[in-house]
């Protein structure tokens, strides 16, 4: 059964029954991102930028007691004493591995005691009456929060050093593209959402915004073209970085994405474990803003807003209205997009002519997160909820949003409107872009906009 059916009409047992198998999901993911390395590797830290995955694990348990057990459910709390050491504003990531975690023996059965407790909670609350319970909305939410800290930890697993242990089928092949950026008619457009059951606070309400014709990409940008930026010498040149970029460029030696290593006198690239050449079909990965930014400048372009984003991947020209995905009101299918960690890589190119939007924009969702050019900001009529640490405090010109979800999303967390942000120095993250331009004035001719 596919999500939005259920989610927004199906009776409660139906709902109940699609819940279950989503925190399943979810779980089994978890398990199978902790299970691949020995406990020395749960509880040590890969790097200051992360948390040990044993404090993820964990955490994951920790917001399920108390959002599903004690408040939804009413319960007694399970483990109190621990709430403080996985708040993730008490600790930062890099002190995580010195505080008196759980280790993993007890971490796994924190979080099957934590679940136990969920599913019977599940069976008998009501699914309604309540803004947190309707459509069990407390229930999705924390099924994408333990989705996300899934993503979290597999770049983690990334960052980890030694043997692959993690495996998956490859993508599907490549295609060449029709045309390499098309253009978008202006006009205005629904962004964001009220009709998403599970839709976070930071994608609500749903707002009329007007943007104004652009080009923009059919695919994100390549390792190809990227190389080209690298080797032309672009990461030494000041006339492509913004003043922050060039700064950030020049103290932390950045000359090239993480996880390029250098092979001869071209790049391979190390990906969970393994070294291989450097795949030039594929979206460029692990860069940061600046670096988007900065390929963007050099190749006479710039990156799309968000809501020009939105808009290339929701705006239907033909009926005028705001759809789902850029393929339309399906849930996404394996035909459809890279999601779920179904592959371990972005796909080639052109991999998914099915996930194409009406204009031909393809692979907006899945395969790499996508920088855009905006801040991290409220819609008009925000309404922060069910707490303020999962937007709110984040809003403000600290943070870059990225769109699209990556190969690493689920595809509970990867929406039309999902909203990612991060700083803009980290590259961690499975994080590419794709450009956009304003449109020359003859290619404006003739055009009537709705
Ligand atoms: C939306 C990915 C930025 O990981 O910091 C996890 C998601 N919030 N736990 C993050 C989140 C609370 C969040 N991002
Ligand atoms: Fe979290």
């Amino acid at each position: 059964m596919t999500t939005y059916p259920v989610l927004r009409d199906a009776g409660t047992e139906a709902l109940r029954a699609w819940v279950a198998e989503q925190l399943g999901k979810a779980r089994d993911r978890t398990t199978r991102l902790t299970g691949a390395v020995d406990e020395d590797d749960l509880v040590r830290q890969h790097s200051r930028l992360m948390s040990p995955l044993v404090w993820d694990f964990a955490h994951v348990g920790n917001q399920e007691e108390l959002w599903l057990v004690r408040d939804v459910g009413g319960r007694e709390p399970i483990r109190a004493d621990i709430d403080e050491l996985y708040d993730a504003f008490q600790h930062p990531r890099a002190d995580r591995p010195s505080l008196p975690l759980l280790n993993p023996a007890q971490t796994r059965s924190y979080v099957a005691e934590v679940r136990a407790k969920v599913l019977d909670i599940l069976d008998t609350v009501p699914l309604e009456g309540r803004p947190l319970v309707d459509r069990a909305f407390a229930f999705g939410m924390i099924a994408q929060h333990e989705q996300q800290h899934d993503e979290t930890m597999l770049a983690t697993h990334q960052l980890r050093q030694g043997p692959p242990v993690l495996d998956a089928a490859p993508p599907p092949a490549g295609r060449r593209l029709p045309a390499a950026e098309v253009l978008v008619p202006g006009g205005t457009f629904t962004m964001g959402t009220s009709a998403e059951p599970w839709a976070l606070d930071n994608e609500r309400p749903a707002h009329p915004v007007e943007v104004a014709s652009f080009v923009i990409d059919t695919a994100p940008v390549g390792n190809r073209d990227y190389l080209r930026f690298v080797e032309t010498g672009g990461y030494d040149d000041e006339r492509w970085w913004s003043p922050a970029g060039w700064e950030h460029v020049r103290t932390a030696g950045l000359v090239a994405p993480r996880f390029w290593e250098r092979d001869g006198d071209g790049w391979a690239r190390l990906r969970f474990g393994h070294h291989e050449s450097l795949p030039l079909d594929e979206p460029v990965m692990h860069v940061c803003f600046y670096e988007a930014e900065a390929y963007a400048a050099w190749a006479g372009k710039r990156l799309p807003t968000e809501a020009e984003w939105e808009y290339a991947a929701r705006h239907d020209p033909s009926t005028g209205r705001t759809r789902r995905y850029p393929w339309g009101d399906a849930d996404p299918g394996p035909d459809h997009a890279n999601l779920g960690q179904r592959h371990l890589r972005p796909a080639p190119v052109g991999a998914y002519p099915a996930g194409a939007s009406p204009l031909g924009v393809e692979q907006l969702v899945g395969d790499v997160w996508e920088w855009t050019s905006s801040d991290f900001l409220p819609y008009p009529g925000f309404v922060a909820f069910p707490y303020d640490e999962y937007s709110l405090v984040f809003f403000g010109s600290s943070y870059k949003v990225l769109r699209g979800g990556s190969f690493g999303t689920d595809e509970i967390v990867a929406r039309g409107t999902f909203r990612n942000w991060d700083y803009p120095i980290r590259r961690q993250i499975f994080a590419g872009f794709r450009c956009a331009r304003d449109p020359r004035p003859e290619e404006l001719d003739g055009l009537v906009t709705r």
